[in-house]
């Protein structure tokens, strides 16, 4: 596993092909480079990320409830565009959505690193708050992921460059895993390695989907055994590409998932969206706990 310390190390690769822009477009965020992003977004140190819009407005909002900052008198607007993510920034943190699947989740890694860096923000975290499927995992668990592996149980996030596949490695900032199980309490967790997939029915082994599976059900229980003996013990949509990206970047990064179901029991996600609240909050909870501790340490 790699220290933050050798992460920050890394970090000083940067991107010198960027410094022949006039004007860098952040196209996909809707801003860019003639804008006053210093002010803007400067004072940055977490940017949390997860899939939906409605969650990162509401975990903005929570965020901005906890730390005390206050919130306009109408609805909290996102800053850029938000056709395709959205933006929010409360005090010294981005609360954004990342869209389902790592093509997504890559584009607003790259833009919003862009983003910061132009910013002149310095020593900013990334953290994953999303969903994902538990494997032996109570539903409503939040769970911390150690390490991440890809759809054939490997620890690297595939990428093709110039039509060859280049891997990256998917190890995660342990100190991180650390900081959020110290400010747990109450809260449920379970600590594990998240196994990261490109297709949310066959590469998680759904037996649900709108096509024949080329699996049984005896095949699917025996991989999700076998994931399980692995140390997995949940399944998502991102957790690879961002931890590669951040690895390569030199960011620390951590990623919080809500276990929605317990895959070993099935693959309808069935619960009422009360209760998927509820699991959803106790991922948001247990991140913003470690933003009050870190800040309150500063
Ligand atoms: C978890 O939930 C989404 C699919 O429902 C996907 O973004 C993920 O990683
Ligand atoms: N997200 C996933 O990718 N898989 C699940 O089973 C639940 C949420």
């Amino acid at each position: 596993m790699t220290s933050s310390l050798q992460l920050i190390e890394r970090g000083a690769q940067q991107n010198s092909h960027l410094e022949d822009l006039e004007i860098d477009y952040l196209y996909h965020l809707g801003l860019d480079t003639s804008m006053d992003l210093r002010t803007l977004f400067g004072d940055v140190k977490y940017v949390c990320m997860g899939g939906s819009p409605d969650r990162a407005k509401q975990f903005a909002i929570k965020t901005a409830q906890s730390l005390g900052i206050p919130l306009p008198e109408d609805d909290l607007q996102p800053i850029g565009k938000s056709e395709r993510y959205a933006l929010y920034k409360v005090g010294p943190v981005i609360s954004l959505s990342h869209g389902i699947g790592m093509p997504s989740a890559s584009i607003v890694l790259h833009e919003v690193t862009k983003l910061l860096r132009y910013a002149g923000s310095t020593d900013f975290k990334y953290i994953r708050i999303g969903t994902s499927g538990g494997v032996g995992v109570n539903p409503g668990d939040a769970v911390i992921s150690t390490n991440v592996v890809n759809g054939e149980l490997r620890p690297v996030y595939e990428l093709v460059e110039l039509g060859k596949t280049v891997e990256l490695n998917t190890e995660l900032d342990t100190q991180l895993v650390q900081s959020l199980l110290a400010v747990a309490g109450d809260i449920p967790v379970t600590t594990g390695t998240t196994m990261s997939t490109d297709s949310f029915y066959e590469a998680q082994g759904r037996l649900d989907g709108a096509l024949a599976t080329r699996y049984s059900e005896a095949d699917k229980m025996a991989f999700l055994q076998q994931a399980y003996d692995n140390g997995v013990r949940n399944i998502e949509m991102e957790a690879a590409v961002i931890a590669a990206f951040c690895q390569e970047a030199g960011i620390p990064a951590a990623v919080v998932c809500a276990a929605i179901l317990n895959r070993l029991d099935g693959d309808q996600v069935s619960s009422t969206p009360e209760e998927l609240e509820k699991f959803s909050d106790n991922a948001q909870q247990l991140v913003i706990n470690l933003i009050l501790s870190e800040l309150s340490r500063k």
